[in-house]
């Protein structure tokens, strides 16, 4: 039963054991807690029980505890929840997400078939897909990597090109009043950007010399920040890896937004889409109606789950 002790919160930044938690101003008549500008007056919060697991982004509900520290009594329920899994250990990255951002640049050079996983991840969410080229500062590099990310452009996504460093603006209509997440590979400029795009979050970046000496990401965990009336925005950790070893291979061909229309026009009601005759994706990648790229990065993913599930059932 709600009592004054009790209130809702966004957890803004998820440490395993403990988690830091914003309290939400609630508007019995509106359907949505809304935010307030919370930085700085966030509570740490230890989950009820020991087995709940919350994740950066979670609407809780929570009782204060005294002296900015409180418990999380319940999970209100998730919209969208953003995870990578491979066959023995799943983690959460994010939920409540209206929108991926995904972070390449110029320098150092990115995976096309890592910007596929997040956009995979994402169909399946039905959230939104947005790709942000940053460095856009380093002029002879500007051109190569845009092209690499025709083959995304083509296919419906957004791409923004900015400078994290110089300009970041662009960036902005984009985010607004959207709940986002910036991922990406270490050293792409994520906490730049957080911190052009919220003067008050100082996430820590670091040079990506010194980076790469340690074998460390700069940024270790995700945080939320508020961003202008209604917004979020997420900096997250360098992604290395983004296994999707949770989704069911089937789903997969859907989530290939071009592969949508050749659904169901393979010979077979049951064709894999590996050398069947009479394929129709095949088809489409033999004459260009789908890229070559593309069907690559779906058929390495699919593998990866199919392993993945033979690996947990102890094959
Ligand atoms: N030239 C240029 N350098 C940038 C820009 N944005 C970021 N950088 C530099 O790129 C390096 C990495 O930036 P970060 O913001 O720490 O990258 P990150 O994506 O947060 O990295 P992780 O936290 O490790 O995932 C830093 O040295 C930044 O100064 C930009 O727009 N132009
Ligand atoms: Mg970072
Ligand atoms: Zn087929």
């Amino acid at each position: 039963m709600p009592s004054s002790t009790h209130q809702h919160g966004r957890v803004t930044a998820a440490f395993g054991r403990h988690y830091e938690v914003a309290p939400l101003l609630t508007d019995a008549d509106a359907p949505e807690s809304s935010e307030v500008d919370w930085l700085g007056a966030t509570l740490k919060c230890y989950p009820r029980g020991k087995r709940s697991v919350f994740a950066c982004g979670d609407e809780v509900e929570i009782e204060a505890t005294g002296s900015g520290q409180g418990v999380i009594t319940r999970l209100l329920p998730r919209k969208s929840l953003l995870w990578r899994s491979d066959a023995f250990r799943e983690k959460l990255i994010a939920s409540n997400l209206t929108q991926v951002v995904i972070v390449v640049a110029t320098e150092p050079g990115f995976s096309d078939l890592l910007i596929s996983r997040c956009i995979v991840a994402a169909e399946s969410q039905d959230i939104k897909s947005l790709i942000v080229l940053n460095k856009a500062d380093l002029p002879d590099k500007l051109t190569p990597a845009a092209r690499r990310l025709e083959v995304f452009a083509r296919l419906g996504y957004r791409i923004v090109e900015c400078s994290a460093r110089e300009n970041a603006a662009a960036l902005r209509p984009y985010l607004a009043d959207e709940r986002s997440i910036l991922v990406g590979q270490s050293g792409m400029g994520k906490s730049t950007l957080t911190n052009a795009l919220v003067p008050q979050a100082k996430a820590a970046t670091r040079e990506i010399s010194e980076a790469l000496d340690t074998g460390k990401h700069t940024t270790t965990f995700a945080r939320l920040y508020p961003l202008g009336a209604n917004g979020w925005l997420i900096d997250s950790p360098g992604l290395q890896a983004f296994g999707l070893a949770h989704l069911a291979g089937e789903d997969l061909v859907e989530h290939f937004i071009e592969f949508r229309p050749f659904q169901g026009q393979c010979r077979f009601r049951d064709c894999q889409h590996e050398s069947e005759p009479g394929c129709a994706l095949l088809a489409a990648v033999a004459d260009g109606r789908i890229d070559r790229s593309r069907f690559e990065h779906y058929r390495l993913i699919k593998s990866e789950i199919q392993s993945a599930k033979k690996q947990s059932q102890g094959w």
